[in-house]
């Protein structure tokens, strides 16, 4: 009787969804999945923590959009540590980073039997009803890089503490313009489960008595689209002229908005802060565009979301805080809560030691 409610009602959301991308695109944000047990009945299976990894695992990566940089580097890493541990891994996914582009990629997953899909979610809800699908059928789903709702899968691989991502990137950029003026956002979708996670972080750090004197004048949304980002920048400094810095917490978003920066009247008096790859930061820190800009190890990102689905989807772990699973060279990591198993803190890059990295 429960299961026949539960499956009418994701007719009816599947249907809304359809109609919804009828008219021009499904927002995503609906919450109307029912409770499912899918991910319970998973949990309620015992751990081993000595069961070895299985042979021939198989792993799909489904990052927000395929044609990004930084998501390619994270996959690509997934994919090579799988070949270590002898699974096999891919990657497929959209060429944007709509809200629900990722759902016919996960329906397909789900026919080929892979024992594990590893999302970074474009909308934390819009891939619910089929990441449930996969549990029920005993397929491992595990969120990396953007999380899902906690219940539609059974860990998040998060890059680094969100709440520190946020708050240090507020920091930061205050330090940069002397804790004064207007400052703005540059982020990626208006749904990324990652970006609006940070972006509430750095609201309630701009709430301190020691940020007074700044004001987020707009949150501006480049979808993680290397022109859109690009107009979008033009169209902050254009609107706000008295803007002081852009706290761009997207690896596309933030290079973009340098590239435009860096050949306008606005570079060296614009701070521009936030999340970037070092490759593509590389030549506006040398040119003075930006003095500094964060990010973690996006190979590891991957290699630990590889060792953690296998471990998964090997019996190792269930998801349940406390388990603990070896994620080979980066040794033995805890599940904490919410299933959030946490890569480690970000690194700061500037002139002095861009030059130590290659990614
Ligand atoms: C972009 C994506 C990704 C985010 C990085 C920092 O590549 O939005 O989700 O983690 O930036």
């Amino acid at each position: 009787m429960r299961l026949h409610t539960r499956s009418r009602v994701y007719a009816a959301t599947a249907a809304a969804c359809a109609l919804s991308l009828a008219l021009g695109g499904c927002s995503g944000t609906t919450k109307g999945d029912a409770k499912d047990d899918a991910k319970d009945k998973a949990q309620n299976a015992k751990a081993d923590p000595d069961a070895p990894l299985k042979k021939g695992l198989k792993l799909a990566f489904l990052p927000k959009q395929i044609n990004n940089p930084y998501e390619k580097i994270v996959d690509e890493a997934g994919i090579a540590a799988a070949k270590g541990y002898g699974g096999k891994a891919k990657e497929v996914g959209p060429s944007d980073a709509k809200a629900s582009s990722q759902v016919s990629y996960i329906n397909t997953l789900v026919q080929q039997r892979q024992d594990a899909i590893l999302i970074a979610a474009n909308d934390p809800n819009a891939v619910c009803g089929p990441l449930k699908q996969a549990m029920k059928q005993d397929i491992k789903v595990v969120s990396y890089d953007s999380d899902t709702a906690k219940d539609c899968r059974q860990l998040f691989i998060n890059q680094a503490s969100s709440e520190e991502i946020g708050r240090s990137l507020v920091k930061r950029t205050a330090e940069q313009v002397g804790h004064k003026g207007q400052i703005a956002i540059l982020s990626a979708t208006q749904n990324a489960t990652n970006q609006n996670a940070w972006i509430e972080f750095m609201k309630d750090e701009l709430k301190k008595p020691a940020y007074k004197d700044m004001k987020l004048v707009k949150t501006a949304y480049g979808d993680d689209d290397d022109q859109k980002s690009f107009q979008e920048t033009q169209g902050l400094l254009k609107a706000y002229p008295k803007l002081k810095a852009v706290i761009s917490p997207t690896t596309v978003g933030i290079a973009a908005a340098a590239r435009y920066i860096s050949d306008s009247s606005y570079k060296g008096k614009v701070v521009l802060n936030g999340l970037g790859t070092p490759n593509q930061m590389r030549k506006y820190i040398k040119d003075g565009t930006v003095e500094e800009f964060s990010l973690w190890d996006p190979k590891k990102l991957g290699y630990l979301g590889s060792y953690a689905a296998a471990s998964l989807a090997s019996g190792q772990i269930t998801g349940k805080q406390g388990e603990k699973f070896k994620a080979g060279k980066l040794g033995e990591r805890t599940v904490g809560k919410d299933g959030e198993v946490i890569l480690g803190p970000p690194t700061v890059f500037d002139k002095k030691n861009i030059g130590d990295y290659d990614f």
